[in-house]
Formats: structure tokens, C-alpha cells, sequence
């Protein structure tokens, strides 16, 4: 099943610390002082206008190789400049057969967290909150050690331990077990306090869940409103993202949504229809759902400063190093691209979902993809090279160079893949 369209004029608005640090000339900030970087390895500014144009034969060549791997479905959306590549492969149900499309919401996981960083961005030009403050000022005896800031959190330096490692020790009875539990942000800090900080508040990046549950509850804290209201209000109405919603503790997709399918950990075949969740176990680090679309114009209006103010977006673009190819900000990934290209936005990953949603430095260009699957290392290294076609253009000689600078965990189907550090590190997948 093959669709693909392009489409001009209609888009919508338009853990390992490494000792390296990039951060892109065009944002000349500084990497926090603590971070314990060195060198900074620039890389020119780029507009939509230098890139190459996307690969949109490529992208379907990706996706079908998506599918080859395991996943049942699986869709890229490319919206540069006005100009909108759709490609989708592949069921968003098993069961009916439905073709998956576009127009499918999904679950985003931890591109979540850029909606809360946003959040908490626009409440700092607001005077309400400051990053480098620490978070007991705001939430008092929340967290183990008062060194523990605002900045510290957003950037996953804090040294909380994530708890979904033992959550999710054992992939499908990890899911099933909390599948429709419904957590109080409290019961997730208590469940990471059960384990020592990794490092001292700043000294290391490390990948921690239990960093955006602190940032949900610093935005109910400040607004006094739910997260939910404040990514109604704030982000999804003034952007007119109108398939992007956050509903906890509900665990179904309203609407046309593709079905997410989890594989167990041994590869015997059987997928575990994983759509209804309560997401409970991520709320404020990822319970949000949308589209493609709805993606590309969030990471779109986030790089063009629509959502903050220019200071606020060079705060969340202070990059510290999470391997050699890519830098976490505030709640905000960069990858730095085979081409020599580097993209803004965020992945994510819940039961049945494995997703990338990237922009170029001025917002011009962005793409979502999503796989309808997870627990698959091969699928989500795959997913990876729709950056290098919807960024890099056509290969020029193979495709071997676009296979994307991952370091993931488990291959399924004996493809050996590296670690994926995106992946919460203690999570072993095999
Ligand atoms: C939870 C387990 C993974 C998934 C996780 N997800 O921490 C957050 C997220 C919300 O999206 N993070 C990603 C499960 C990595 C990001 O920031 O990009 N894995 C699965 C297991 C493994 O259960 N035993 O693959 O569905």
C-alpha cells in the first residue's frame, strides 16, 4: 500500500557525557557553565533556501524498509516552505487493513516534552519563573537537593533517576501493568526517589522521564491550571493544531488515529495492540497525541520564535552533548545530520509509536515520521534516515552514509544495532 502526495500552498501556518559541545553558530550561546564542555564545533546557519531539495523517493524507500522490519505502518510529512510531501506506507490496522495516512493521529512520547519546555520558556518571559532557580524554590521538598534548578531539569542534568527503567524492565507485562494505572506526578517523583541521584545536580547529561514529570508539576505550580490547559492555551490553540490534544488520564484516540503495536521483547511475532493507554507513567514527558502536520508546524512556529521570545528559544538551543551527532537543550534535541545539516525538535517513543519530529534552524523546513511500532531498534534506526531524505537530499553516491548517527539498543530480527541513546539507558531491550 503506497500513497504519496505533494502538495504546494496548503500548509497549515505556514548517558554519556561526551567532552564536546556544538552548538550552532547562529545561535552563539554558550553551553551552561557547568556542563563541563570544552571545544565548540559550529555549524554554518542554515535556511529551508540552503538546503537540498527533499528526498521524497527516498522517504517512501525508508518507510518501506520501516515496514520490511516489523512495523505495520508507517508515514513522513515534509512541509518546506509551503510546500507539503506526504508519504505513507504500510496499516494503521491490522485487523481492517485500514492504509495508514497523514491524517492518522498518534501518540508522541517524549515530543512531549517540547510542549512542556515551551510551556515553561514562555512563563520565564513572563517573569514567573527563572532557569536557574532552583526547582525547591518553586515545588519545596519536592527534590532530594536544592542545587537541583529549573535549567538543571529541562536539560536532563538534574541526576534523577528515571523510574521507567524498572518500569519497563520487561517490555509487554511492563506495559500491561500500567496501561490503565493513573499516577499522581507525586507517585512518579517518589517511584525515581526510591534510587540515588546519578550525578550532581549539572554534571552529566543523562536521559531522565522524571525530569518533565518536575516540569509538569512546575507548570500546574505557576499557572495553577493544569498541563492540559496550558498546552490548550498556550501552544495548540494559538498554533491551530487541530489534532493535537493531551488527554490523561483518558486512554483512547479520538478521532482517525493509526493503532500502535508493541512486540514483546522475545521476537516470536505477536504484537500487542497498545493504542488505549492511560500514558499515566509520562503525563508531562509524554502523553501528548497529534499528526504529522500538526508536528511540523509546532517545531515550524518554535524555531521561527513564534512560541517565545528570541531569548527564551537561545536558552532552549544551549546545547549539551549526548553523543558526537546530537545535543539536548531545553526539552529540545539537535541531530546533526550526515550532510553536515542540523535539525531541531524532539523523538518519542511510547508502546506502538516510535516518532521524529525535526526543523531546520529557521523553521522553514520541518518533518514528522511516525512508525506504528516500538520495542524494534532496527525500526527506529531506519526512522532515523527519513531526517537524511527529508534534509540531505538524494544521496550522492550510496545510501550507506544516510543511515543516521543512532547508538540504539535492542535489533530485532538480528540486525545488530548500536545503543540508542535516546532510549532511557537502563532500559535493555534483548
Ligand atoms: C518507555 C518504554 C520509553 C518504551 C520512554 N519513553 O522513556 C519516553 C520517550 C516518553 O518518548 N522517550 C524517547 C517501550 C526515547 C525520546 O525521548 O526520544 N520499551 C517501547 C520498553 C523496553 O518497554 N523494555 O519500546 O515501547
Amino acid at each position: 500500500m503506497v500513497s504519496g502526495m505533494t502538495v504546494r500552498g496548503t500548509a497549515a501556518l505556514g548517558a554519556v557525557l561526551l567532552s564536546v559541545v556544538a552548538v550552532p553558530a547562529q545561535t552563539a550561546t554558550a553551553a551552561p557553565a557547568d556542563a563541563g564542555n570544552r571545544s565548540v564545533q559550529a555549524h554554518p546557519a542554515q535556511t529551508a533556501e540552503d538546503l537540498a531539495a527533499p528526498d521524497v523517493a527516498g522517504l517512501r524507500e525508508v518507510l518501506r524498509t520501516a515496514l520490511t522490519q516489523g512495523a505495520p505502518g508507517a508515514i513522513a510529512r515534509v512541509e518546506d516552505d509551503g510546500t507539503v510531501h506526504e508519504v505513507a506506507e504500510g496499516v494503521a490496522d491490522r485487523t481492517t487493513g485500514r492504509a495508514i495516512t497523514n491524517a492518522d493521529r498518534f501518540r508522541v512520547g517524549s515530543v512531549t516534552k517540547s510542549f512542556s519546555a515551551v510551556v515553561l520558556l514562555q512563563l520565564v518571559d513572563e517573569g514567573a519563573l527563572d532557569l536557574d532557580t532552583p526547582v525547591d524554590t518553586y515545588l519545596p521538598g519536592l527534590l532530594p537537593d536544592d542545587r537541583i534548578t529549573v535549567r538543571h531539569v529541562l536539560s536532563h542534568r538534574s541526576g534523577l533517576y528515571d523510574y521507567t527503567n524498572d518500569m519497563f524492565a520487561d517490555t509487554v507485562p511492563g506495559f500491561e501493568a500500567v496501561r490503565n494505572k493513573v499516577f499522581s506526578y507525586q507517585e512518579l517523583i517518589d517511584l525515581s526517589l526510591e534510587k540515588p541521584l546519578g550525578n550532581a545536580p549539572g554534571a552529566a547529561y543523562s536521559y531522565s522521564n522524571t525530569n518533565f514529570v518536575v516540569a509538569g508539576m512546575l507548570i500546574e505550580k505557576l499557572t495553577g491550571k493544569s498541563v492540559q490547559s496550558a498546552y490548550k492555551s498556550r501552544i495548540i490553540k494559538p498554533l491551530g493544531l487541530r489534532d493535537t490534544s493531551y488527554v490523561h488520564p483518558r486512554t483512547t484516540i479520538a478521532g482517525r488515529h493509526a493503532k500502535g503495536y508493541l512486540p514483546p521483547d522475545v521476537a516470536d511475532g505477536t504484537l500487542v495492540d497498545s493504542t488505549e493507554q492511560t500514558v499515566s507513567w509520562a503525563q508531562s514527558a509524554g502523553a501528548v497525541i497529534s499528526t504529522t502536520r500538526d508536528l511540523d508546524t509546532f517545531f515550524s512556529a518554535l524555531l521561527r520564535g513564534e512560541l517565545t521570545s528570541a531569548a527564551q528559544l537561545a536558552q532552549m538551543q544551549q546545547w549539551v552533548p549526548v553523543n558526537s551527532t546530537q545535543g539536548y537543550g531545553l526539552g529540545l534535541r539537535r541531530r546533526d545530520l550526515s550532510c553536515g545539516v542540523s535539525v531541531y525538535g524532539h523523538t518519542g517513543t511510547v508502546q506502538g509509536y516510535y516518532t521524529y519530529a525535526f526543523t531546520s534552524k529557521d523553521g522553514g523546513r520541518s518533518v514528522t515520521a511516525l512508525a506504528n511500532t516500538s520495542n524494534n531498534g532496527t525500526v527506529l534506526n531506519t526512522m532515523a534516515r527519513t531526517l537524511e531524505s527529508a534534509f540531505c537530499g538524494k544521496p550522492a553516491k550510496s545510501s550507506k552514509a544516510a543511515t543516521g548517527a543512532v547508538n540504539g539498543s535492542a535489533a530485532r530480527g538480528g540486525t545488530p544495532v548500536e545503543r540508542y541513546e535516546d532510549i532511557a539507558p537502563g532500559i535493555a531491550r534483548d
